[in-house]
């Protein structure tokens, strides 16, 4: 698989493969030193972004996607990841959905509160190659446009505020879902908590208050505690951490911490 220690998408799949105790083999594509804008990753996903699986000679790209095709392929021990029923394949598509509906929200928490603008910004020879590297795509575009808007402004206000709000409207949902239940479909984890626990860890290490949403906090204690998911969200560069601290803290003193965007609003 085709990922990097840091990236959303990527714990996500990680997790899933883990809990299922599937072995498998991990390259690492280094964003922060731009190893997704090299030709030959741009051959095997022209979109541009990780993670992608490759397995019995396809690839698989989109980790929703991925995630469903890991259930499908890989049997489970115990209990289902995707379990049967109408009532929850309805939940788990609308919440999967959600989840990547809030994708363009999470980077902009992540790149606006967790990492300083200079050390997350692409050059232009940077976005230059990411454009010519690979057959045209329409995503990439997309994703090329919003790394070029960012690097000339940073995350603007208006970003920040539709971010808090739209997380508010989601976490809101979700608190409301799991008031009587463990998990987000029951007794027992299912890839919507996997999903969620990695937007729910990013959001909350940039400082997202969770006061308002008691029953969803339990839950992401809960989730925390499972050690395929605490694992996780310890990989990586420790320095990456430190300076999400560090930065975090930076933005307190200033006044402009995401809690403080957060306070004006809701
Ligand atoms: N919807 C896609 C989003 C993939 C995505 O945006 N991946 C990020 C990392 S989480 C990426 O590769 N970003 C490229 C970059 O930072 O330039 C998925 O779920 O796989």
């Amino acid at each position: 698989m085709l990922n990097f220690s840091q990236s959303s998408c990527s714990q996500k799949v990680r997790i899933l493969l883990s809990e299922k105790g599937v072995d498998y083999h991990s390259h690492e594509i280094d964003l922060t030193k731009a190893e997704h804008i090299r030709p030959w990753f741009l051959g095997i996903n022209s979109r541009g972004v990780v993670p992608v699986l490759a397995h019995d000679g396809d690839v698989y790209v989109e980790s929703n996607d991925i995630l469903r095709y890991i259930d499908k392929t890989f049997p489970s021990t115990g209990f289902s990841w995707i379990p049967d029923g109408d009532e929850n394949q309805k939940l788990v598509d609308k919440l999967l959905q959600l989840e990547d509906d809030l994708h363009d929200d999470l980077r902009v928490v992540t790149m606006g509160f967790l990492v300083p603008h200079k050390a997350a910004k692409k050059t232009d020879a940077e976005l230059e190659a990411y454009a010519r590297n690979g057959l045209d795509d329409p995503y990439r575009a997309k994703q090329i446009a919003w790394w070029r808007a960012f690097g000339e402004h940073g995350i603007t206000t208006t970003q920040a505020e539709e971010a808090v709000v739209n997380f508010h409207h989601a976490f809101s949902e979700l608190n409301a879902i799991v008031k009587d239940r463990n998990w987000l479909l029951g007794d027992s984890p299912t890839v919507l908590d996997i999903a969620w626990f990695i937007t729910l860890h990013r959001v909350i290490s940039a400082g997202f208050p969770m006061g308002n949403y008691p029953a969803l906090n339990c839950l992401y204690k809960r989730m925390k505690a499972r050690p395929s998911f605490h694992k996780e969200i310890k990989k990586g560069p420790v320095f990456i951490q430190v300076v999400g601290v560090v930065y975090r803290f930076f933005r307190r003193l200033k006044g402009t911490s995401l809690k403080a965007v957060y306070r004006r609003l809701l």
